[in-house]
């Protein structure tokens, strides 16, 4: 039996990737930060919280990211942790960087320092190619416009040489945006779901977004992980771009949404809000997933309506099974 160890457990992809990899056999361990409040919620909708060992750890704090090695003793690492939301990386520019660049490089110490064999694998990020136009593929070069995306281009760059370096078995999926209903509130596509859920439960009027015209390539977060764990089953190390290679706009995500949701026209609720929009935002991000297609066979499974359904099913279903959460 393999052990796994997933930095960033409680966040979506940690949710989703601890599942797919105890239905593979591994033990599963993962790290959570101490925080004032409950922090497990995804795990226990997955109904998986019960079958992993949750170890407290921090990017920020070596000593626990050593330990967190030390008490799994890993077949394979997965470094999903980061200050993970682009807007708010411009307001805590420094902690982004800290923990979403720096932290990688010290997960790679640890891991040089006590397991030089383990599989590692890194969470790089199509916001890393920023403006640059057109399909994005494995050799398109980072003009990030975030300091989260700046942050991601050190992470990647560092995981590269640790590969080149000392030999690590280190691979970075370069993913393009994935959603699910298991999607942090704050990101656009669920902060939609979530708002349509509750003006349909009469709970809320208004929805306030802001940039709607900005385009993405958004898949489904289970297919993503499936990415993930592929990447250490190959021969040599590599990185890979995951995408499904068509973009919506916010808009079109919006409108599918509305219509499957049963709402009147969104015009007639939707709000812009110029205090929502980022110094700098990405116009449209695109990407190519021919290289991992052809390496691994990985395909994406979820169509984005399917995608935009399983979502608002999802809110309209929690809200009414929860109405305190209205
Ligand atoms: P989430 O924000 O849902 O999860 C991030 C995880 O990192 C959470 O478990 C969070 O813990 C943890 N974390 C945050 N700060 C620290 C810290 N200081 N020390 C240790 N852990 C920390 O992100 P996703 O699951 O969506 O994304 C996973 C990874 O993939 C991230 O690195 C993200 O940047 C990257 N990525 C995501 C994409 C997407 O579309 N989802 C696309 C490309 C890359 P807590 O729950 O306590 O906040
Ligand atoms: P992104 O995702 O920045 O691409 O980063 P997000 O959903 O936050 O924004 C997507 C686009 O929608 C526009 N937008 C809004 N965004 C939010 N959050 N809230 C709004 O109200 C709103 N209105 C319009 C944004 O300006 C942006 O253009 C995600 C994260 O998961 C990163 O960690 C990951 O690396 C990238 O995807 C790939």
């Amino acid at each position: 039996m393999k052990n796994a160890l997933i930095f960033g457990l409680t966040g979506q992809d940690g949710s989703y990737l601890a599942d797919l990899l105890l239905k593979k056999g591994y033990n599963v361990f993962g790290t959570f930060r101490r925080t004032s409040h409950k922090c497990f919620e995804r795990l226990e909708e997955l109904k998986i919280f019960e079958q992993v060992t949750e170890i407290k750890a921090d990017l920020a704090d070596y000593g626990s990211i050593q330990t967190a090695i030390k008490q799994s003793e890993p077949d394979e690492i997965y470094n999903l942790a980061a200050q993970s939301f682009v807007g708010a990386s411009f307001q805590q520019p420094i902690l982004t960087s800290d923990i979403t660049g720096l932290g990688v490089l010290r997960v790679l110490e640890a891991v040089r320092e006590n397991v030089p064999d383990t599989k590692f694998y890194q969470a790089s990020s199509s916001e890393m190619f920023g403006d640059y136009p057109g399909i994005k593929n494995e050799k398109s070069p980072f003009i990030p416009r975030s300091p989260y995306g700046t942050a991601k281009v050190f992470a990647h760059h560092i995981t590269n040489h640790y590969r080149e370096a000392y030999n690590i078995f280190a691979c970075c999926g370069i993913l393009f945006n994935h959603e699910s209903p298991l999607r942090g509130l704050e990101f656009v596509t669920r902060k939609i779901t979530w708002t349509l859920a509750k003006i349909k439960l009469k709970k809320q009027e208004k929805l306030h977004l802001g940039n709607i015209n900005a385009k993405r390539d958004w898949g489904f977060a289970g297919d993503y992980v499936e990415a993930m764990w592929m990447m250490l089953q190959q021969k040599n190390p590599d990185d890979y771009v995951v995408a499904t290679g068509k973009s919506y706009s916010v808009e079109e995500f919006l409108t599918i949404a509305s219509e499957y949701a049963g709402l009147e026209d969104w015009h007639n609720f939707v709000e812009i809000d110029e205090s929502m929009m980022r110094p700098s935002d990405i116009k449209d991000l695109v990407g190519d997933n021919s290289k991992i297609k052809e390496k691994t066979g990985w395909s994406p499974k979820t169509s984005f309506e399917e995608l935009v359904k399983k979502m608002v099913d999802h809110d309209i279903e929690y809200l009414k099974l929860h109405p305190l959460s209205l």
